[in-house]
C-alpha cells in the first residue's frame, strides 16, 4: 500500500526523521502527518546543537526555535523565536489549523502554544549553556559551514536545520522545518525555516522545496519559493536546486565562498534533487525500497 509514498530530509540526521516519518506513511497515514511526525523526532530526540531541545542558545543564552508546516493545498503555519517549548513544528500546526493566521513570534506565540496544553520547560542544557558561555569569551559571530558534521552537541556549532518534505500514497505532499537556528544570533532574529517561501514551499501541483544553511541567503531570495516556481517551470528538482543556488552567488558573491546553501526538492511524481553552494551537505531518501539511503549533494565549491 506504500506505493508511491517517499520522504526526503535534510543532512544524515534526516534518515532518523525519515524512517519516524515513514511509520505513517506506509500505514497509509497522511503527508502532513508524516512531516510532523518526522519533524518532532528531531525536535525532541535528536540533541545536536541546532534543532530542538540540545540546540545553541542566542548571544543573549536565550534559546529560540523556529518551525514551519505547509501541506500541498496550501495550508500552512509557522512559529518563530519561540522559547521553552519542545515541538514547535506541532505549536506551527496547531495555528495552521486552529486560527485565522499563519505565524506567530516570541512571546505571543508561547502564548498560543500554553493555551493549546504545550507545557514550558526549560530546554536550554547544560552543554549548549557551557558552549554559549565559552562563546562569550570572544563573542564572534562567524556561521560555520557543514556545522552538524563535525560537531557533537554543546559545541560551537552554528547551523544544520531538519528540513523534511513527503509524498504520500494519494500523492499528496506536504512539508515541514525546524531548528534553533544560527547559534549566537541577536536575540529577536528570525531565520529563513520559519518563513514560507524562504525556507519551506509546497504545491501539490508542483512539488515542494526546503532549505538549510544561513537563513538571510533563503528570505532574500525567496528561495523556496524559487525553486518551486523554477520546477513549475520544467525544471527538474536538481536543475532548480542549482539555478537557486546560482541566484545566491550572483547575488553576493563574496559571501557565498564562506556561507553554506543547502537546497531540496522533491516534485509532484517523488523524483528528488538537491544542490548547495559547499561540498558536505547530504540528504536522506526513503520510501518502499530503502529506509536509510544518505546521498551526497552536488555543490558549487
Ligand atoms: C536559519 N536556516 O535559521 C536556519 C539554520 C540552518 O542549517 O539551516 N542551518 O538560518
Amino acid at each position: 500500500a506504500s506505493g508511491r509514498a517517499r520522504v526526503v530530509s535534510t543532512w544524515d540526521f534526516g534518515v532518523g526523521a525519515n524512517q519516524a516519518a515513514w511509520k505513517v506513511l506506509s500505514t497509509g497515514g497522511s503527508a502532513l502527518d508524516a512531516v510532523e511526525t518526522g519533524a518532532r523526532w528531531a525536535e525532541s530526540e535528536l540533541c545536536n546543537p541546532t534543532v530542538g531541545r540540545c540546540g545553541n542558545p542566542d548571544r543573549d543564552g536565550v534559546l529560540s526555535l523556529d518551525a514551519s508546516i505547509m501541506a500541498g493545498d496550501g495550508r500552512c503555519g509557522s512559529v518563530a523565536a519561540l522559547s521553552e517549548i519542545l515541538h514547535p513544528v506541532s505549536v506551527a500546526r496547531k495555528v495552521m489549523e486552529q486560527t485565522p493566521h499563519v505565524m506567530l513570534v516570541g512571546e505571543g506565540a508561547q502564548q498560543f502554544a500554553v493555551q493549546q496544553g504545550f507545557r514550558r520547560e526549560k530546554l536550554l542544557t547544560p552543554a549548549a549553556e557551557k558552549a554559549w558561555r565559552e562563546w562569550l569569551k570572544t563573542a564572534q559571530y562567524t556561521p560555520e559551514i557543514n556545522a552538524e558534521r563535525r560537531t557533537r552537541p554543546g559545541d560551537s556549532s552554528n547551523h544544520d536545520t531538519l528540513g523534511i518534505l513527503a509524498m504520500d500514497t494519494q500523492g499528496q505532499l506536504a512539508g515541514a522545518c525546524t531548528t534553533s537556528g544560527m547559534a549566537w544570533k541577536l536575540h529577536g532574529r528570525v531565520g529563513d525555516s520559519p518563513i514560507i517561501g524562504a525556507g519551506l514551499y509546497v504545491d501539490n501541483e508542483v512539488g515542494a522545496a526546503t532549505a538549510s544553511g544561513v537563513g538571510e541567503e533563503m528570505i532574500r531570495n525567496a528561495a523556496s519559493f524559487l525553486v518551486v516556481e523554477l520546477m513549475r517551470q520544467g525544471r527538474s528538482p536538481a536543475e532548480a536546486c542549482r539555478e537557486a543556488i546560482a541566484r545566491v552567488v550572483r547575488k553576493r558573491p563574496e559571501a557565498s565562498r564562506t556561507l553554506q546553501v543547502c537546497f531540496l526538492a522533491m516534485d509532484r511524481n517523488g523524483e528528488v534533487g538537491a544542490y548547495a553552494l559547499h561540498r558536505g551537505f547530504v540528504y536522506a531518501v526513503c520510501d518502499k525500497d530503502r529506509q536509510d539511503d544518505l546521498r551526497d549533494s552536488a555543490s558549487v565549491y
